[in-house]
Parts: structure tokens; C-alpha cells; sequence
């Protein structure tokens, strides 16, 4: 199955046009929520969303908050639909799907183009520049996408098939566009529907060299170490490369990208690894290793080696990426890393290599009526998560300072490491909720990235969403206040809103909406937070220059930050 909680269904038979036809194939993979801002040319894909008995359809506040919805949803259950309209839709959702693209979430964008007889015509609508060029918005959209189709009534299967297969296979979004005039004509199309899209095979003869290459590699090391990296939960194969780590009996580490994709509480884990930042002994054990064995192409990004201070060969790497393998010499494509893991599983043996290492525990603070800061707020929503908890993290001093924190077994993380837009987390609290009833979620935000798209909230209100959100008032861009040599320029001062009356402002009823600035205060706030079974606000006002260690560290290495 391709989508994560779902059975599959078949809502494609009662489809009587195309744009239904396409909601179908979508909603068949088992997405059972669609994101959306409607407008005239994608009339028919919302009819079809609306119409589709499996579907819910919410309606966003923007398109681009519902890009982060979708990015959101995805992250949980596999894939999601955002469908948007031509042109000023689709170009306002494309930085959301851009960051699908970079963090492998597969999006199926729809977008709905004027009628075939206007665009044959070349004719002067609404939402074009006037020059009867209608390439140019597809073009641009299609950049955010690894596959992309104009459907038509004659391709619908076949494109479907297509597009769902590439989609699938990359993990990334794809973009499909259907006219107003084509979405209410019916399937003339007669291939037959592809269920087993996911069914991506490896080329055999490249895949039994890469399943040699890997062997030999492991037969030559003793020390080995492995890296599971975040896309292996997007290639829905997070078990099967534990089941090998497992096998082989290796320590395993985690970089801050890849947090919650393997429990911290498992026997074989090592530890936090982010080059300087790593836990006591961490580095060590990964730098010393004969060989690291990067499990899903974990990157050695900015933010994952915390401003390039590892200090790992990267010749001793041997990359498992999801659709090819990599060592220093050589790289094997056509390898899709589920039957790889399958193939190895089958004939590794044991190196039972195993490593000293302690993993911090987190003391509990004092709770005290002192006025509230950073380490306060991580400590006390550290001890407050439960680990059935999705927690949404925004990019910001949020998301540089807590990877660091040890969480409960079993809490998911969710954060947009590579893509960094501000502003993201709002929405995609929202799509990670809808994905997952039975999970509370807790949205840790920063108030500069919120003010970006806090007008979701009347959405989560709208829609019965029940997330806890904890907004943190520290006077504006603190991060980039913490980066900056000139120390306080006035362009990272912003608004100051009255952030617990948003909730109350945007139509959320019952939601439970404080605003403290005690230790203590807080304490209580998240006592009742748990209890309340409607939304919960909390804004949280701390210094505006309490950093944090972690942003202290990135300040003091700036330049090896910016890669110099
Ligand atoms: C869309 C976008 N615009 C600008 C930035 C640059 N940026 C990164 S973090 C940040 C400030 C975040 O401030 P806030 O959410 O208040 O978090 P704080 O660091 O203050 O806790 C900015 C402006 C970005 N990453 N993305
Ligand atoms: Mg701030």
C-alpha cells in the first residue's frame, strides 16, 4: 500500500469525469484529506474533491498555508493532495512544494487551467499576463515537482499511472494540471489503472552489484556504524533497515534532520550526531568507525553537522541512498533501496560491534515563580511529552535548540531541517493532526515564523482541530538576532500582537488560550493543556536575547556556518 492507515478503496468506479477520475486514483492510494483554495478554473477538481465520499476537503486560509498542510499530512500518511488554481494559486503554494520536494513528500499539486478553447485561442483571461502565453505558470510549477502531466480526458489513465509511479518512486511532489473543460468531460482513456504503483523495481544485474558492493565492504570493516537517515521513513522502509542494523549487531547514531526516525531508547543507539554538537562520545565513536554505513542518504548538511564541524572522512562512507548506492569510487543507480535492505537482510552475518555510550538523561528543573526562559520552556515541555505526541517544530531558535533534547520513545518529530521556511509549522501542525486523530499534536513555534501564517488557525478552529501550540513571544527574530555580528539591528524587531487572543480573534471555540511568563505559570498551563480536549494556546514570553547554548555555539562558528 502506498499510503500509510488507510484500505484501499475504489471510488474510481463511480467517477463521471475526468476531474473525479483523478481525485479517485488519489483517494484509492488511501489520502483521505485534501488541502485546497478553490477559484474558477479549478471548479471541476473541487467539485471533485467535495464529492468524493472518502475525501475530506479542507479549505485553507492561503495557498500557501495549504502547501504546509499538505507537506504536513504527507510527512504522516505517505502523500497528500493540494489542489489550487491557476497561476496566483499554484505560484503562492510553490514555496510549500518546493520544501516537499526538498524534504521527499510526495504532493500531488492539482491545478485547475482555463478551458481549452481560451488557451487554443490565445485569448486575454484573468490570471495570465495578458500575452496569451499559458506555458509559462506550468513551467514554473512543474520545477517543484519530479514529475508533472497536463491531463487530458485521452491520457487520464495513462498520465495517472505515470504520475503516481514517478511520484512514488522519488518521494516528491508531483504537479498536475487539468482544464476547466477537460475536468468535466468524461475518461475516454481506456489503459488500464496501475494499482501497484509502488512496485518500483531495481534493475537486477545493478542491484546483485550493489548488494556484492555492500557485502565487500562489510567484510573489510570491523568498527561499522550505521546513520538511518529521515528518508527512510519517507520510503516507508524505517523496519527494514532497522531489522539490519539489528543483524549485523552495529551501533547506530542520529543527526538532527533525521530526528524520531529511530527510537533513542533502542539498545544499539549512540547517540546524538551533529559535529561539534554530538553527544559526549558520539563523535568519536562515528569518526572512528572503519566504515559508516549511511542508511537513506542522510545528509551532511549545514544544520545536520551544526555548521560543518564534523570531522568524518567521508571516504569511509558508503552511502544506501533510496534509489542508488554510493562509495567513494563507485555509484550503482537503478538500486531501489527496499529490495536492497531485503537482498542484505537475507545474507549478511553478524559483527555484534558494539560501543560505550550514555545517553544524557534530562533532570528535572525546579519549577520556581521565576520570569520564564528558553532552558525552562525545553525542560518542562520535555517532561510534558507523551510518547504518543506529534511534535511539530518551527525553524527558528526552536528547531536549533531542541534536537539536541533526548525525547520519548515513540514521540514523532517534524521539522523542515533542509527547506527552513518560517512559517511552515502553523499549517503543517494542522496537517500532521488531520493525518493522525488518535496523536495529540504540540506545535512549538516561534511568534515571528507564526505571524507568516498564524491566519491558519481559524482553519484548525473551523475543522475541530485539537493541537496544543506553544508560541514563543521573545520580541521578534531572536535566531537571527543570535546570528548577526551587528547585535541588534532593527529589521528583526516585528508587530508585537496579542498573541492569546488569536485563538478568540480567528473563531476557535472552546480553546483554551493563556498567556504566561512565569516558570511557574507555565507549569499549570500545560497541566491544563493536556486535559482540555479542544485547542489549546499557549504563548510564552521569554527574553529577547535568551539564545539558548545551541545558538551560542552557531554564533561563535559563523564561518564554518556559511561554509567557509
Ligand atoms: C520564508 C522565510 N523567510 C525568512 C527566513 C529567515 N529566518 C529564519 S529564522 C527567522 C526568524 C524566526 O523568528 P521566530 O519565529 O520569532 O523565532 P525565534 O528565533 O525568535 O525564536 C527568519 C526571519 C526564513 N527562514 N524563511
Ligand atoms: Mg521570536
Amino acid at each position: 500500500m502506498l499510503v500509510s492507515g488507510k484500505k484501499f478503496s475504489n471510488t474510481v468506479a463511480s467517477a463521471t469525469n475526468t476531474a473525479e477520475y483523478v481525485v479517485a486514483r488519489l483517494v484509492d492510494i488511501g489520502i483521505d484529506v485534501s488541502f485546497s483554495v478553490p477559484g474558477d478554473f479549478a471548479f471541476a477538481l473541487d467539485h471533485a474533491l467535495i464529492s468524493n465520499p472518502e475525501l475530506k476537503n479542507i479549505v485553507n486560509a492561503n495557498e500557501l498555508n495549504a502547501s504546509y498542510a499538505a507537506d504536513g499530512y504527507a510527512r504522516v500518511r505517505g502523500a497528500a493532495i493540494l489542489c489550487t488554481t491557476y497561476a496566483v494559486g499554484e505560484l503562492s503554494a510553490l514555496n510549500g512544494v518546493m520544501g516537499s520536494k526538498a524534504e521527499n513528500l510526495v504532493v500531488f499539486h492539482l491545478v485547475g487551467a482555463p478551458n481549452d478553447a481560451a488557451i487554443a485561442k490565445r485569448k486575454q483571461v484573468h490570471h495570465t499576463l495578458g500575452d496569451g502565453d499559458y506555458n509559462q505558470f506550468i513551467s514554473i510549477s512543474s520545477a517543484a515537482a519530479c514529475v508533472s502531466a497536463v491531463i487530458t480526458p485521452d491520457s487520464a489513465r495513462r498520465e495517472m499511472n505515470r504520475v503516481i509511479r514517478e511520484a512514488f518512486k522519488h518521494r516528491k511532489p508531483a504537479y498536475i494540471s487539468l482544464s476547466l473543460d477537460d475536468g468535466n468531460r468524461p475518461v475516454t482513456d481506456t489503459t488500464l489503472d496501475d494499482d501497484n504503483c509502488d512496485q518500483i523495481k531495481s534493475n537486477p544485474r545493478q542491484l546483485s552489484q550493489a548488494v556484492e558492493l555492500v557485502l565487500k565492504h562489510l567484510a573489510h570493516a570491523n568498527k561499522i556504524v550505521a546513520i538511518p537517515s529521515i528518508k527512510l521513513g519517507r520510503f516507508g522502509i524505517t523496519d527494514k533497515a532497522l531489522k539490519l542494523i539489528e543483524k549485523l549487531g552495529i551501533p547506530f547514531v542520529i543527526m538532527p534532520h533525521d530526528k524520531s526516525s529511530v527510537s533513542e531508547d533502542h539498545p544499539q543507539y549512540a547517540g546524538f550526531y551533529a559535529g561539534l554538537l554530538s553527544d559526549e562520545g558520539t563523535s568519536q565513536i562515528v569518526e572512528s568507525a572503519d566504515l559508516v554505513l549511511n542508511l537513506g542518504d542522510a545528509l551532511w548538511s549545514d544544520f545536520n553537522t551544526s555548521g560543518f564541524t564534523n570531522n568524518l572522512d567521508l571516504n569511509k562512507v558508503l552511502n544506501l541512498a533510496p534509489l542508488y548506492v554510493e562509495d567513494k569510487n563507485t555509484r550503482i543507480t537503478n538500486v531501489y533501496l527496499a529490495e536492497l535492505l531485503d537482498a542484505l537482510l537475507d545474507k549478511v552475518q553478524a559483527k555484534n560491534y558494539s560501543v560505550d555510550y550514555n545517553k544524557p538523561q534530562l533532570s528535572r528543573l525546579a519549577v520556581t515563580n521565576a520570569d520564564l526562559t528558553l532552558k525552562a520552556v525545553y525542560n518542562q515541555l520535555l517532561h510534558f511529552i507523551a510518547p504518543s505526541d506529534n511534535l511539530v517544530v518551527e525553524t527558528g531558535s526552536s528547531s536549533l535548540n531542541l534536537p539536541k533534547f533526548p525525547l520519548p520513545d515513540g514521540v514523532k518529530y517534524h521539522n523542515q531541517t533542509l527547506w527552513g521556511s518560517i512559517g511552515w509549522a502553523t499549517p503543517a501542525a494542522l496537517g500532521v493532526a488531520l493525518a493522525n486523530l488518535d496523536s495529540r499534536v504540540i506545535l512549538l513555534t516561534g511568534e515571528g515564523s507564526h505571524q507568516l501564517t498564524l491566519n491558519e488557525l481559524g482553519v484548525m478552529g473551523r475543522y475541530k482541530v485539537n493541537p496544543i501550540i506553544l508560541c514563543i513571544n521573545n520580541y521578534g527574530f531572536m535566531v537571527e538576532r543570535a546570528l548577526e555580528l551587528d547585535p541588534d539591528p532593527s529589521y528583526d524587531d516585528i508587530a508585537q500582537l496579542n498573541y492569546a487572543q488569536l485563538p478568540t480573534a480567528f473563531g476557535c471555540n472552546n480553546w483554551l488560550s493563556i498567556k504566561v511568563t512565569t516558570e511557574v505559570e507555565f507549569a499549570d498551563a500545560l497541566k491544563r493543556a493536556r486535559a482540555h480536549i479542544d485547542g489549546v494556546y499557549i504563548e510564552l514570553v521569554t527574553g529577547k536575547y535568551d539564545y539558548g547554548s545551541t545558538l551560542e555555539f552557531f554564533n561563535s562558528h559563523l564561518k564554518e556556518m556559511y561554509g567557509s
